[in-house]
């Protein structure tokens, strides 16, 4: 072991309890050597993966990567958040002790990394120099170079944000050991993965994966779990799933800000990078600043709420990508950009690559092409209706790839929050967009959040399932003293944020299409929503929020037929007051939900029930 300080020696990896973390788990782990990973070793490593056969060249600056056909999303079930307090159990956290969980991943991970090198990321997930930074410092131990890879992408690396810490001690302590993935028994009764978050030790153990937010560990795991326990331990922030973006007005010089929460592959993504529609594009631009997570706090100087997208990249949804859906996305992941692709399809031969919704039709000639499995298409007989990319598969790019990302990124101020909005997967019921200016009927709100469930997590496609605020699978502590905690940081703000939930999954009842087209056009309902908070626009009031009247939303260049339209801005009553029940059963799940949560459905649904 004294190989060890000899590697954190040469890496000059100062802090004293980092150093003794990484000795615990090199010794634990049986790995054979450690290796301290600065964000300035990328181009070294990425020349090693390729050289080891963990990535191919997808054409110039362009990298393809497939993981074991096992391993290809989170998995829920097997993911815990373990403390050492009872009352920390929720609904959805899959609470456990600490004493039962910390050794039993122990004994999991013993050994496990035996040959392998064990590489140590010290991370940071904020902006540097934050407000929220001492709680977004963080290192993974990890045996995989295409974690290692992911993480520079997707995190601010390097040993300098372990080093400068004034409480040397102050950092999360995160291991991801891959195991033996052919051996695991994913999805059977003898699983062996585990996910675990020990909460209020700030310790991550994750066992067997090496996919997505299962081995990123500062993405999912720090940036949302921990986060969230953080946040609400120091009664300072939320650590939520949202997207982050900026709305320029070039016309009064104005900028707005609206963060926002989707459960996964739901949109937040493609709605971060949207480029504004081409009629309203010369006055209005969209900025990028976060896809998948915030951190949220009140501002000391300005007494505001706050918002910070923790995350240096996009690990974004393939599927569906194209030309028309998000142009950024594809400039995003073009060639030089030193991106990673997982679970598309490849072509080795030509370096092209593809998913579904790339193209219409899938490329003409098949010669050389191979599944997200690595079959050959070719191969294929004829009546094979497979996906050639896996549903969940996705691109990792950073930031500075992304054309709309806002000037102002990388600040540490973050930026202050104008609008929150919620939105899932609802093929009917929800409106294109409806208003909510009260706290507690947004807060409500945000915990009756229902979708359809995704290919993001293993699941069913196509069954109703609620997500409270986008975090059910990220959920920490209790829900009761959840929304305390989001009425506590939201109601000290010196100007409320106005609340909305949006739509754009609704789907005619006949023939299934999309009855609102979505992508770049969602920014209309957006403007719409900061002209109703500026005063601009009245809107029609409903039992379940404002909605706007056909002639405020601006439609100029699009071409909807009218019944769509009609349906999407109409409250469909006996489905709402159906729906009422459906919440009472949900919300009565939670131990400790606020009186005020409970006000808030009460008003709602007699408001249903009064309207005529
Ligand atoms: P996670 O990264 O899993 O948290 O997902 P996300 O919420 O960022 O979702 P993303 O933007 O990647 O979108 C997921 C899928 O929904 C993709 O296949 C998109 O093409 C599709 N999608 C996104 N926005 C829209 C929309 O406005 N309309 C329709 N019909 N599909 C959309
Ligand atoms: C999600 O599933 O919400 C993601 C992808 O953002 S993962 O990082 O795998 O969790
Ligand atoms: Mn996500």
């Amino acid at each position: 072991m004294n190989d060890v300080e000899a590697a954190l020696d040469a890496a000059g990896l100062t802090n004293p309890e980092v150093r003794a973390f990484v000795k615990e788990y090199a010794e634990l782990t049986g790995a054979a050597r450690v290796e301290v990973v600065n964000a300035s070793d990328d181009a070294r490593l990425l020349e090693e993966a390729v050289e080891a056969g963990e990535l191919e060249r997808a054409g110039e600056g362009r990298y393809y990567s497939r993981s074991y056909h096992k391993d290809t999303a989170r998995s829920e079930e097997r993911t815990i958040v373990a403390t050492n307090n009872e009352s920390d159990r929720g609904v959805y956290n899959n609470w456990r002790p600490a004493s039962e969980m910390k050794p039993m991943l122990h004994d999991r991970m013993r050994g496990a990394s035996e040959g392998k090198t064990m590489y140590v990321v010290p991370y940071l997930m904020a902006p540097a120099g934050n407000t929220l930074a001492p709680w977004a410092t963080g290192v993974e131990l990890t045996d995989a170079r295409t974690v290692v890879l992911h993480m520079i992408r997707m995190a601010r690396v390097g040993v300098q944000f372990v080093n400068e810490l004034d409480d040397p001690a102050s950092f999360v302590r995160a291991v991801h050991v891959t195991g033996d993935l052919e051996h695991l028994g994913q999805g059977t009764d003898a699983d062996q993965r585990y996910f675990v978050t020990v909460a209020d030790e700030r310790t991550i153990l994750h066992f067997g994966s090496s996919y997505g937010g299962n081995a990123l560990l500062g993405k999912i795991a720090h940036g949302l779990r921990q986060g969230a326990y953080d946040g609400w331990a120091s009664k300072k922030f939320l650590a939520e799933q949202y997207m982050l973006i900026g709305i320029h007005d070039k016309e009064t010089g104005k900028d707005y800000h609206i963060c926002g929460g989707f459960p996964s592959a739901s949109g937040k993504t493609n709605l971060a990078m949207m480029a504004a529609p081409d009629a309203l594009g010369d006055r209005y631009h969209v900025s990028f600043y976060g896809d998948d997570i915030a951190w949220l706090w009140v501002d000391e100087e300005s007494g505001r709420l706050y918002g910070m997208n923790p995350e240096y990249g996009v690990f974004g949804v393939a599927k569906d990508t194209n030309e028309n859906t998000n142009p950024n996305a594809l400039a995003s992941v073009a060639e030089g950009t030193d991106c990673i692709f997982t679970n598309i399809a490849f072509n080795p031969s030509t370096g092209e690559v593809w998913w579904e919704g790339r193209t219409k039709e899938p490329p003409a000639d098949r010669h050389g092409w191979l599944d997200w499995t690595g079959a050959p298409i070719a191969d294929r007989k004829d009546n094979d209706t497979a996906p050639w990319a896996h549903p969940n598969s996705r691109f990792t790019t950073t930031l500075d790839n992304v054309p709309n990302i806002a000037d102002d990124y990388d600040a540490p101020a973050g930026v202050p929050i104008d609008a929150i909005i919620f939105g899932g997967r609802t093929r009917d019921r929800e409106p294109l967009i409806r208003a909510i200016t009260d706290l507690a009927e947004g807060v409500y709100d945000g915990l009756t959040l229902g979708a359809e469930a995704t290919s993001a997590a293993e699941g069913k496609e196509g069954v109703l399932r609620y997500d409270p605020m986008s975090n059910r699978p990220f959920m920490a502590y209790g829900e009761g003293d959840y929304a305390q905690h989001y009425l506590d940081v939201v109601g000290a703000a010196s100007e409320q944020p106005i609340f909305a939930h949006v739509n754009w999954f609704q789907r005619d009842a006949e023939d299934g299409h999309f009855l609102w087209p979505g992508y770049r056009d969602n920014l209309r309902p957006l403007l719409w929503l900061l002209q109703l908070k500026n005063g601009e626009v009245k809107g029609r009031s409903t039992a379940v929020g404002i909605i706007p009247t056909e002639e405020e939303l601006n439609l100029e260049g699009m071409d909807i037929p009218a019944a769509d339209l009609e349906r999407i801005l109409s409250i469909d009553k006996p489905r709402w007051q159906q729906e009422m029940g459906f919440r009472e059963e949900h919300l009565g799940q939670f131990e400790r939900m606020p009186e005020a949560i409970w006000e808030a459905h009460r008003r709602v649904a007699s408001a249903l029930d009064d309207e005529a």
